[in-house]
Parts: C-alpha cells; structure tokens; sequence
C-alpha cells in the first residue's frame, strides 16, 4: 500500500482473500494475468460467498467471473471512486471508530467527493448511476472487503492518485489491517516485489531509504565501502543524491540535449538493459531512435531481446546470453511479501551464464568488484548466493527484513507443504512461522507478518499499526493513532514515535546498560546495527516504527496532497479538461522535462484520434513476449497481434472480422494489424494487447535475428501507438489511455 509502508505492496496476501466477503476488481484482469490469483479470488466466491464486482473498460474474462461488472471510460476511475466514498459517506456506511482512531485527513476526501453524484459519475465514466449505486451498496454491506488493482490503475498520469485513494476507500471502511480486506496490488514479473525492496528504483537506495546522504552513509557501512569512495563515483554529491534516470524516460536523456543539465552536463551515452523488455515501454519510436543515437548498447538475456532487433545499429551493440532462473539459485519475494528460496535445477546450458556472475565480471574489468562484495565478505571470502540473501536481511531494516534469512528460507523450501494457504501458518516445527516469512519479520526468530497494519495480533505475531513516519502532527492535530489503538498486548495503549536511542527508554520502560547506550548511540530502529531497540521495542510490544494514523493528504514532493481526477493528455472527452486540467509541465522529473498540460492543450487530439485505445494483455503471452513468442505451443494458441473493435465501430469503418487495418497514433507511429470484432468493449475503443513486437509499421523485422533465434509468434508492437504521457509522480507511462484513428489497410 503505497505511502503508508513504502512502495506499492499487498497489504494482505493471496490466500487471505478466501476470507473475503466482497472483493473489488478495479484495472486488472487477473483470470488472464494472474491465474494462480484467480484460484484464489475464486475460493473466496465458491467457498465464502464473496460479491466479485469488477470495474474495467473492457468485458475480461475476469469480469465474467463477477457479479458486478461496471463498464467506466479509462482514466477516468476517480471519480468512480468519488462515486463510491460519497454514497458511503451520506449513506453513513463508514467506520467511524476506525477513522477517528487511525486514520488522518479524511474531512477533505469527504469534502472532494460532494461534487462526485452519481448522475456527475455518469457523466464523466459513462457508468450508469444506477450500477454505480448497486456497487456501493454491494460492497459497503459485505465486510471484509479486499481491493485488488493492478496496471489499470497505475499506466496513467494520476496512477498515483489512483492507487492513494483506492487505499483511502479501503480506509474509510475500515477494510486495512483486516483478514479478508486490504489493499492488494497483483504484481507483474517474477519477483517484482523482491526487485523493488532491493532497490531496482532511480529513486531510492534498497530498502526505500530514499537518496539522502545520512541514507548514503548507513549503506556505505551496511556495503563495508568508504562513503568517500562512494561519493567519488559520482560526478557530484548533487547527482548522488537526486533521482536518477528511470526506465520510461530514459530515451528522452539520450535524445533531448535541453535534459544534459540534469545528467552531469551530459546526455546519456550507454546503456546496459538486463532483464528488461525496453521495446514495451510507450511511444517506443522513442526508444529506437536513442538505441539508434547511443553509443553503446549491451544486452543481458537468455532471448535476444526484441529491443536489439528493433533498433537499425550495425556495431556496437552486444547481445550477451544470460541464464534463465532454472539455472541458478537464490531468494525471491512475491506479491504477498513472502521470501521463497529457489534451488538451481541445471546448470547454464551453452555459452550462458548466470546475471550475476555477468555481473561480477562487469565489475571486475571496470575496477571495483572487491567493493561490489565487500558487504559478503572480502575477496571471495563468500558463500553465493546465501551471503547476498543475508546482507540483504541486515540492510533492509526498514521493511524489516532482518528474520528474513537464507538459513530459515532454505528450511521452509524443504517443507512448504507444512503451511496452511489460507492464513500462511505453519505446523510441526514451523508452528510459529508464516509461509516465507512475509515482511516486516523484525528478528531471526519473529514469525513475520501476513497482514500489514493488523492490531489483533500483538508485533511479536506479526502485528502492527500505522506507521509514524511524517512527523507528530500537523497544524495542531496529532498524526499518532488515538488513545485505545495500539497493537495487541501493547505496553503503550495509543499512539507513538518511532523507536529511537533517545526515546526508547520512556517508551519500553526499560534501563539500557552503559554498553548498550554506546552500542544504539545516534541510531534509530531503522538504522541500529546492534539490533537492541527492536529487541526491547518487541518486548514491550511496540511497532519499531512508531504507531500512527495513516494519513489522506500529502505535503512533501506531491502534486495533489488529495487525489484528484485530471483527465488524460489525450484527453477523449476535450469537454471536461478545463475544469479536470492535466498537470503543470514538469521540469527534472526523473532528468527530464516533461509537458503535461501544454501536451493535453496542444490541440483538441480527439478530433483526428477519435478512438479510446485500452490496452491490456493475453493470458498465452508474457510482456514482450520474447519467451513465450518462443514457445511453439503458445505461439500456435495466440499466433498474430490483433485488435478487438465493436462491431458497431467495425460497420463505421468498413472493417470485417479477420480484415487488415491500420492504427494510427498520435505521435506518429502506426501499425497494421487484424481486426477481431468483438462485444467486449464499447464502439468507441479498440482493444490492444501489449505482448506482441517483431513487425514495425508494417515490415517484418524477422530477418534480423541472429540465425536460429527467431522466434514462432511476431507482431505490430501496441507501444508504437500508445501515447506520450508518464504519472505525474511516478513517470510510469500512461500507457492505459491513448488515442488512435483507425482505417481500414
Ligand atoms: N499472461 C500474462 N500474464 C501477465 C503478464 C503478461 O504479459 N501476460 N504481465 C505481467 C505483468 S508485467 C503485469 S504488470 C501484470 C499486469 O496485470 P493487469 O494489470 O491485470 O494487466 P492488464 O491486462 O494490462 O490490465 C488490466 C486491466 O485493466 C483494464 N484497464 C485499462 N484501462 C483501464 C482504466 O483506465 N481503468 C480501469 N479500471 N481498468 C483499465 C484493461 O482492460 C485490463 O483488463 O500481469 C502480469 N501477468
Ligand atoms: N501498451 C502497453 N504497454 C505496456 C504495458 C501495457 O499494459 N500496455 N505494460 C507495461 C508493463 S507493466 C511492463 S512490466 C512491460 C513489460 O515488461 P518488459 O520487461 O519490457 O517485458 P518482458 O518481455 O517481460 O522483458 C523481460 C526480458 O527479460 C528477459 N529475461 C527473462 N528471464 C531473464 C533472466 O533470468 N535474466 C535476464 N538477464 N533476462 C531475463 C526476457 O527474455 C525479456 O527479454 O510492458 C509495459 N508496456
Ligand atoms: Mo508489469
């Protein structure tokens, strides 16, 4: 749950959901996307009698699961949530304890959501005010109630918004910190959660430490380097400590020379992709015209990736084979929070070799491997990739990882068949352990947490409240939760800071000895070695981070302290922007500028572009789909890029089911692909599905692979017309609202 904890996690987990009573599906489709997700929503209906209520522009297989579908314009699911909050507001349907004891702010989501009535709803979503107010009813009046949203909700400008108040819903219910409630992001690749925890952001240090130079100094200890040495990496302490470059904007450092300033005075010059498709990224004529400009481009994939094949580069561009993860061995976290260790099953096949050992290599012809490792143990005084999994555990005090070791990982792995899926128990030896031990597991023997923000259960068990982590209050009220919320078996029965050196003794009630003052001097839980302040914060029964309100408003670094609809840069309503106006223009954002409002302005796109794109993915398919393109079987089940229009649309256009058309986007770029008529969305959009590439405008690039590596499937990429516009917080592209024109070919 974002802002709350630290980035995007599940509050709860995926066998929890048995336990719902409503669960709102609202931008993923996880019958198609996550299956194994869709097992266990599906228990919660057949075996608990959950309301499925899903809200998606498209008719998913998932939605034809539900017992609510709701059709709404895309971009436009604030005020669908407005909706929502208003008509449980003035129907009294909120919790009020639940509010007044843990929860900040919400007077001004109450105030932002009078203007949001039903027939307003309509008029922006286009859902019908009656479906509107069967969803709240239905949802408000079977508890617990989980939310699950994934890339629906996040490729947008206000993604962030999005998902703030997605989570405000769920707090204005009560439904956080509750078995069967929560707020629930279905994650995308293999290990995401891990990836982002350990820091695979522009924008943080692992472990959501953030760029500061005190966050600097404690890893510099945690990596056993000089902070000195770290700093001379850098052009300049400025650089260090501000966000680097990210994944969406990349190209515009290598292509804009106005973005230099915000690189050390120097565009982008070499890139190094590993793991990563780059061609799925919007607007991707962007991104071939930077791969085309570098100087240097080196992949690390067991695929060639497609990216390597779309750019027209002759030299300097490297292709290094990486073994996949049945090749080697290691630690990952899923959706759920939970660690699972993962045996290799063979060795690397051929000439490849494992990303790390790649690289270690890279490291050790630039100069600093002995740096790179130090953190393990000195020279290759270490054990991979256990010695990784256990420095990760030491470092990431802040989501508490510190139980999380390779040691009691491995032992799980040996018996995951001892734990319970519903409530992630275990018996037998691991009757005091969850299924990987979900974080914050605050010590080696703590049992780990399956539900965030629970106060049933005492921290010793995995309970917890808000944390306090943006002050003690704010314009003279207090942030800390109120008298009478605390965790279980609490020494303290209310709110609190953060345990720190200096207040640990007040707030445990316990005398530390001359040696262990000098051992936490200076330290807070987050940044204490020794351990010793969570030791006697657990003890006492106290969250290390403090007891809090989760707050509704923001004040540092945001753009709306509440969220707030905006609508898209290409915008299929020009009726509502003036008065739901994009952004500002946005100056270093991620080291870049970006237009917002001179990009929705710029003209009235909907005239020339007068179709809604909603895009989305095939269950036969993963991301680019250089894998499962590569994969006969799969290629035969879901052979060719497609988009799905109303027939009603089709008649418009002349187009037949199983005719060639040609789509055209607004920077620009075009693809030309099979119509499939279809009733599953409305007659003014077309579907696209994001996994295929190979084709670019209408040419085939398959003689460009490496002999033998072609794949079976190829296709237009969907990212050649999706449009050019990032979240005003996140930069993730708003790849889920574009606009195309459609002809036939
Ligand atoms: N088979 C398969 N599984 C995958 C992947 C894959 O490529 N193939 N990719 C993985 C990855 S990386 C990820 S991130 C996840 C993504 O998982 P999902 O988020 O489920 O993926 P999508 O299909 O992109 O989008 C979900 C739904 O959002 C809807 N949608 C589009 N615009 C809007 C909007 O404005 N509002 C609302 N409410 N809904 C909207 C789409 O119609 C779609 O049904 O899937 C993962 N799983
Ligand atoms: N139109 C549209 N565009 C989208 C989206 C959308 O919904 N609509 N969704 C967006 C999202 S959420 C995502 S995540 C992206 C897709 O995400 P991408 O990361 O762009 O796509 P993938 O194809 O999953 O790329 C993974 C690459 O890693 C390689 N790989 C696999 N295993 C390993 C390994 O062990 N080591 C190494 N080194 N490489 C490995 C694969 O061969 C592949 O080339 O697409 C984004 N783009
Ligand atoms: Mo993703």
């Amino acid at each position: 749950m974002a802002n709350t904890f630290g980035y995007g996690a599940m509050t709860n987990h995926l066998g929890d959901m048995h336990k719902s009573k409503a669960i709102i599906i609202i931008g993923a489709n996880p019958a198609d996307n996550h299956p194994v997700a869709m097992q266990h929503i599906l228990k919660g209906k057949e075996q608990n009698g959950a309301k499925i209520i899903v809200v998606d522009p498209r008719y998913t297989k998932t939605a034809a699961k539900s017992d609510l579908y709701c059709r709404i314009r895309t971009g436009t699911d604030i005020a669908f949530l407005y909706g929502m909050i208003r008509l449980i507001k003035i129907n009294n349907w909120y919790d009020k304890k639940y509010l007044n004891d843990r929860v900040y702010g919400v007077e001004e989501i109450f105030k932002e959501c009078e203007q949001y009535t039903p027939e307003h709803v309509e008029h922006i979503t286009g859902l019908p005010k009656e479906t509107l107010i069967q969803a709240a009813t239905l949802y408000a009046s079977s508890k617990p109630g989980c939310l699950i949203w994934n890339q629906g909700w996040t490729q947008h400008t206000i993604g962030s918004s999005n998902t703030r108040l997605g989570s405000i819903m769920q707090l204005i219910l009560g439904n956080v910190g509750k078995a069967g409630g929560g707020c629930n992001i279905l994650r995308g690749h293999d290990n995401v959660q891990g990836g982002t925890d350990i820091g695979c952001l522009s924008d943080t240090l692992p472990g959501y430490y953030g760029l500061a130079e005190g966050s600097w100094k404690y890893f510099a200890r945690q990596w056993k380097v000089d902070y000195e040495w770290l700093k001379g990496r850098f052009k300049s302490k400025e650089l260090m400590e501000s966000k680097g470059n990210s994944l969406s904007l990349f190209a515009d450092g290598v292509l804009k020379e106005e973005n230099a300033q915000y690189n050390g005075g120097s565009t982008i010059k070499a890139l190094v992709c590993i793991g990563n498709g780059i061609s799925t990224v919007t607007d991707v004529k962007r991104i071939k015209d930077a791969l085309d400009k570098l100087d240097l481009v080196v992949f690390i994939d067991p695929y060639v990736n497609d990216a390597a094949v779309i750019t027209s580069r002759t030299d300097n561009l490297f292709l290094l084979p990486a073994a996949s993860q049945v090749e080697t061995s290691g630690t990952v976290v899923n959706t759920g929070r939970s660690a699972q260790w993962r045996t290799k099953v063979v060795e690397p096949l051929f000439e490849a070799r494992t990303d790390h050992e790649i690289l270690f290599d890279f490291a050790k012809r630039m100069g600093f491997y002995n740096e790179l490792v130090a953190g393990m143990g000195k020279g290759d005084n270490f054990q991979w990739p256990e010695d990784a999994t256990n420095e990760i555990a030491r470092a990431l005090k802040t989501i508490g990882m510190t139980g999380v070791t390779a040691e009691r990982i491995k032992k799980q792995q040996e018996s995951w068949h001892l734990f319970n899926p519903t409530t992630l128990l275990g018996t037998g030896e691991f009757s005091k352990e969850y299924y990987g031990l979900p974080w914050p597991c605050w010590s080696v023997t703590h049992p780990g947490s399956p539900v965030l923000y629970n106060t049933d259960l005492p921290v010793s068990q995995g309970g917890m409240g808000f944390r306090a982590n943006f002050g003690l209050e704010r314009d003279g009220v207090s942030l800390l939760a109120a008298n009478g919320s605390y965790p279980k078996d609490s020494k303290i029965k209310g709110g609190y800071a953060e345990i720190t050196a200096d207040n640990i003794e007040a707030l445990a009630g316990i005398k530390l000895t001359e040696k262990e003052k000098e051992l936490v001097k200076g330290t807070n839980w987050k940044t204490d070695d020794s351990g010793i302040l969570v030791k006697y914060a657990l003890e006492a029964g106290l969250v290390p981070y403090g007891n809090a309100k989760a707050r509704t408003i923001v004040w540092s670094g945001f753009i709306d302290p509440i969220p707030k609809h905006r609508e898209p840069l290409h915008s299929f309503r020009p009726d509502l922007i003036d008065k739901y106006p994009a952004s500002d223009d946005k100056k270093n954002h991620f080291r870049v500028n970006l237009p917002y409002r001179s990009r929705q302005t710029q003209q009235t796109w909907v005239n020339d572009y007068p179709i809604n794109i909603v895009s989305g993915r095939v269950v036969e398919h993963m991301g680019t789909g250089t894998e499962t393109r590569s994969s006969k079987y799969l290629a035969e089940l879901s052979p060719e890029m497609y988009g799905e229009i109303h027939p009603n649309l089709a008649a418009k256009l002349g187009i037949k089911n199983g005719e060639m058309m040609w789509v055209y986007g607004t920077n620009g770029g075009k693809i030309k692909i099979k119509c499939k008529v279809s009733l599953r969305v409305n007659d003014t959009s077309v579907f696209l599905p994001q996994n295929f590439s190979g084709w670019w405008s209408g040419e085939n690039l398959l003689y460009r692979y490496p002999e033998g590596t072609q794949p079976y499937a190829m296709g237009e990429n969907s990212t050649q017309v999706t449009s050019y516009g990032f979240d005003q917080q996140t930069a993730c592209p708003e790849t889920k609202c574009s606009l195309v024109r459609i002809e036939k070919a």
